[in-house]
């Protein structure tokens, strides 16, 4: 192999790939703590140090290594040169830095207790609510990475537009997911199915799905604009992404998932609540008008009893089948093999995941 093509060999999120994307880590993250706009003084530089290491490291980094599988299929190579597999990997980073700061902000909002395996960063002794600034910062240092290593790109104005937009759409979404659950107007009668996709779309699918594609598109030279119907795919697969997650935070294992659930709790407006309202009879609806939003752990009992005597985990099992065959279906109609491969290679690293 020449020694300006190295790394980025091997199929999807291969070996090689992780290392070289971890490698890329230890440089931004460096540029983090040299950054010459701040006097760092020592506290503040551990403090930078631990904070990133701890929100940012630790998940599976699905969303930062599409934005390299899904370049390389664009492009249709199976290796990258040394330059374009530091933008590709560095712009994996932003995605997953991006995702930092949504989790510390979101964790303190759902007032959840694990992530990752790891107490919430807000839960660590020190740190409570220095965290909403901490998650401030991580939101800085996107734009700092993405300054200093694309400003002077032909595509550097669409990726800071991009960016914006997305983070646009989440938060508007995370407003949706948290006015719904509140407190004096808790009324299950109001969640359905078009209320909870609305919540999933823009809360979890833009940033989750369309954000790495888009990036690895404008990489290649692309013009988003010419890109709809791979968005709508996308935002599809994040739809389907986010059904997963609910499901999990009631019947996944929390050791495995690394948190544990509280969507019953924050009485939240997840497709496992609007199911049940779909399929529960009159005694069936009033266990769940008196039980649910309510942290009594017999309360939370009586929920996810109630789940299972209505069979959700089948349920859920046929809709993942289903979705799993229409996203396949319009992923087949897509006119390119190129973003054919770049979707299905996508939905593959999510179909039936346990985590
Ligand atoms: C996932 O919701 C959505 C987010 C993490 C976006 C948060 C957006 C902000 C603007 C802070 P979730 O609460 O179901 O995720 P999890 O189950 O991982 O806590
Ligand atoms: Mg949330
Ligand atoms: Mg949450
Ligand atoms: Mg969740």
């Amino acid at each position: 192999m020449a020694t300006a093509e190295v790394v980025v060999a091997n199929g999807s999120g291969g070996a090689d790939t992780k290392a070289a994307f971890k490698e890329i880590y230890r440089k931004l993250k460096e540029e983090m703590l040299e950054d010459p706009a701040f006097e760092f003084t020592d506290e503040s530089l551990q403090w930078i140090d631990r904070m990133v290491d701890y929100n940012v490291l630790g998940g599976k980094c699905n969303r930062g290594l599409s934005v390299i599988d899904s370049y390389k299929i664009l492009k249709g190579v199976d290796v990258l040169s040394k330059e374009e597999t530091f933008l590709a990997c560095t712009l994996g980073w932003c995605i997953e830095w991006l995702q930092a700061y949504f989790l510390v902000l979101d964790d303190i909002m759902d007032n959840s207790q694990t992530r990752r395996g790891q107490p919430c960063w807000f839960r660590v002794p020190q740190v409570g609510l220095i965290a909403v600034n901490d998650g401030i910062i991580l939101r800085n240092h996107i734009s700092r990475i993405l300054q200093r290593h694309f400003k002077g790109k032909p595509y550097y104005v669409d990726l800071i537009d991009l960016f914006n937009e997305v983070e646009f759409k989440t938060a508007s979404g995370q407003l949706l997911d948290l006015i719904t659950t509140h407190e004096g107007e808790k009324d299950l009668t109001k969640y359905n199915l078009t209320v909870h996709r609305r919540i999933v779309q823009y809360k979890t699918a833009y940033y989750s799905f369309y954000l790495p594609v888009a990036c690895a598109l404008l990489l290649a030279g692309e013009n988003l604009d010419n890109f709809g119907d791979v968005k709508n795919i996308l935002v599809e697969m994040g739809t389907y992404f986010q059904v997963q997650d609910d499901y999990l935070d009631c019947f996944g294992d929390p050791e495995f998932i690394g948190k544990i659930g509280t969507d019953i709790e924050d009485y939240k407006c997840s497709w496992l609540v609007v199911q049940a309202l779909e399929r529960a009879d009159e005694n069936q609806k009033s266990i769940l008008f008196e039980n649910y939003g309510k942290s009594d752990p017999a309360c939370v009992a009586k929920v996810k009893d109630l789940y299972k005597e209505l069979k959700l985990e089948e349920v859920f099992h046929e809709y993942e089948r289903e979705s799993y065959n229409k996203l396949i279906a319009d992923i087949e109609a897509q006119p390119s093999t190129a973003v054919q491969t770049v979707l299905k290679s996508f939905l593959h690293k999510i179909y039936k995941r346990d985590k």
